[in-house]
């Protein structure tokens, strides 16, 4: 198999801010409704959530590495950021319900309540965050869109699929990113669209399309599972940006904090070098970023409304991102994907958390 690329890193420069915020003084927090939301969960799904002692996440559940079902547990990357949050609220990694989702349920669960959050290799777009009422907590995947062929089949670019078809699945960003990839080519193919991942891979499988379209990591993933992945590639092509995270609702400021911070927390535990194997010491650590990340000195749980070793209970749990990634996707996987883009920004990556203070 061709490895696949890593997508051009986009170039960000790092600008220091300066707060002039009091110490220990949070700013207010508002939203769209005019409802001041900050340190508390009165009327936001945090409180929901607290009540009923257990997360509802809406996850994929096919995808090997990011969530799936083996030996009848749920794992992966998407399903390590639900159990974060689980931890970080009741310190119990268990406490998640977990719900299959297809691409076009996923937001429509997340709008009626069905979920509390998705964990589903969702891309952050600026219709989905805007229109769609969506709130995206920070990216846990940088992946972007590839392109799978079988490796007999004398395709090499995405030009060689005129008068071809794409098996691609419905309500995703997939679908729009090949339309538009196609079209600046002047290639006419034909897209075969799926509502269903299992049904689209198994048209792809039983050949009555020639390439199998989506995000790389999940082409990645779903070819181990094909029946001989050894007559499969991937093209060395990368259609789109695809940053993939947890996703809360729209106007619930105390909850999308929730969500949003439990991430962050993940990444900035591996930057300062916590895991779930020295976490339970990091007590004793003289550096006052620990101690205030820990929740031994100052109140930055308790002012969101969450316990206020929130972040150490899910590194506790899931280990640092750094932890999730090897474990999931990185060495300790059968993907051995590099981490690429999802480095660390001192590693040369965009992972980025900001400051826990
Ligand atoms: N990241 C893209 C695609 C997400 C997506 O739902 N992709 C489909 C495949 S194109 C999927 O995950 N199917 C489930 C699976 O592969 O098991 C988005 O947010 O629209």
């Amino acid at each position: 198999m061709k490895r696949w690329g890593l997508m051009l890193a986009a170039s960000i420069s790092v600008l220091p801010l300066v707060s002039c915020g009091a110490p220990g003084a949070p700013d207010a927090g508002g939203d769209a409704t005019g409802e001041v939301t900050q340190g508390g969960a009165a009327n936001s799904r945090l409180q929901t959530v607290l009540d009923r002692g257990q997360l509802v996440c809406g996850v994929d559940g096919g995808i090997p590495g990011f969530s799936f079902v083996e030996g009848g547990e749920y794992a992966g990357i998407d399903v390590d950021t639900c159990k974060a949050v689980a931890a970080a609220l009741f310190d119990d990694p268990t406490a998640v319900e977990y719900r299959d989702l297809d691409s076009t349920e996923r937001f429509e669960a997340l709008k009626g309540g069905e979920v509390d959050m998705l964990a589903r290799n969702t891309t952050w777009t600026i219709s989905r965050d805007t229109s769609v009422g969506m709130e995206f907590a920070p990216t846990t995947f940088y992946d972007g869109q590839g392109m799978m062929v079988r490796a007999d089949a004398g395709i090499t670019e995405l030009a060689d699929f005129e008068g071809k078809s794409v098996c691609v699945e419905t309500g995703t960003t997939t679908e729009l990113n090949l339309t538009d990839q196609m079209r600046q080519l002047g290639v006419s193919f034909e897209p075969q669209t799926f509502q269903d991942a299992d049904a689209a891979y198994a048209a792809y499988e039983a050949g009555s399309c020639e390439g199998m379209t989506s995000d790389k990591s999940q082409l990645v993933a779903r070819r181990s599972t094909l029946s001989n992945p050894d007559e499969h590639e991937l093209l060395e092509v990368t259609m789109s940006k695809e940053p993939l995270g947890p996703v809360t609702i729209n106007n619930d400021s105390a909850w999308f904090d929730t969500v949003k911070w439990v991430t962050y927390a993940l990444i900035e535990a591996e930057e300062l070098g916590l895991t779930s194997a020295n976490i339970a010491e990091a007590s004793s650590s003289e550096d006052p970023n620990v101690l205030r990340f820990i929740g031994a000195e100052g109140t930055l749980g308790t002012d969101m409304g969450l316990p206020n070793d929130f972040a150490a209970r899910a590194v506790a749990a899931v280990g640092n991102y750094g932890e999730i990634y090897e474990r999931n996707l990185g060495e300790g996987s059968v993907f051995k994907l590099p981490r690429g883009q999802n480095a660390l920004w001192s590693d040369g990556g965009l992972l980025y958390s900001p400051p826990f203070r």
